[in-house]
């Protein structure tokens, strides 16, 4: 893989196009350009649309300039690569054949530079988390899948637009997150005793990097309040304010 490896997640491109979203695309975008200067490979590490469902004749117009900026990505050199979250599983070959170089539909393995990473989205990780789990299993199976691409695609959205308004809560509680630091570090010792240099994952939101042991675990940020990413420069894992760097 090309470094430097820029790993982001949750972005959660919205459907609805409003000036604050605009912002935080502008955002994303002028990251894109300073992913040029450097050449390299963006890895999405999911969550990157907050709604992505492809039939087998059409995708998503909401998310038409990424298409455009990221094939633009892709032209100049940069590898693309998406491991699919929560929010945009459903993805298909539009987006495997014509705009990412690969994507992953489960946690995966790579070794860059000697180092081993352990990538994850993040989702059904948590120990308590058991309906979730069960839930990942059925929206993510064949049958699901299928049964919902005879919805007619308006429905369909319509569908995902509600839930996004009425479930989706970016900020957690403190004491919600204190639990996930100390699962997600129990998780890394084990990655990082089996021969791990790092584990990375999204859906969290932390933003916050963990020395454990002899490893690093990035849980990366979001995309609405601190955006951040994570840089992998061949030698070391760093993980990098978006704001601040501008
Ligand atoms: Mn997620």
């Amino acid at each position: 893989m090309k470094t430097p490896v820029y790993f982001i997640s949750d972005v959660h491109l919205k459907l609805s196009l409003d000036k604050k979203e605009v912002d935080r695309r502008d955002k994303l975008y002028r990251l894109f350009e300073k992913i040029l200067e450097t050449g390299g490979t963006c890895f999405f590490l999911g969550d990157l649309f907050d709604f992505y469902f492809e039939y087998p004749d059409l995708i998503p117009k909401a998310y038409s300039d990424f298409y455009e900026k990221a094939t633009s990505l892709k032209k100049r050199g940069v590898d693309l690569h998406f491991l699919t979250g929560n929010h945009d599983y459903w993805t298909k070959e539009f987006m495997e054949d014509m705009i990412m170089d690969k994507v992953y539909f489960d946690d995966t393995q790579i070794e860059i530079d000697g180092k081993r990473f352990y990538l994850t989205h993040g989702d059904g990780l948590l120990s308590w988390d058991h309906g979730y789990r069960l839930l990942k299993k059925v929206i993510r199976s064949k049958t699901f899948i299928w049964l919902f691409h005879w919805l007619h695609p308006t429905l369909a959205y319509k569908i995902a637009r509600f839930i996004s308004r009425s479930g989706h809560h970016h900020t957690h509680t403190a004491d919600f997150n204190k639990d996930v630091r100390i699962e997600l570090k129990q998780v890394a010792e084990k990655h990082f005793e089996n021969g791990f240099d790092y584990m990375i994952s999204g859906h969290y939101h932390l933003g916050e990097m963990f020395t454990v042991n002899k490893g690093k675990l990035a849980v990366l940020g979001d995309w609405f309040y601190r955006p951040s990413y994570a840089v992998f420069d061949g030698h070391d894992l760093n993980l990098v304010l978006w704001e601040n760097d501008e």
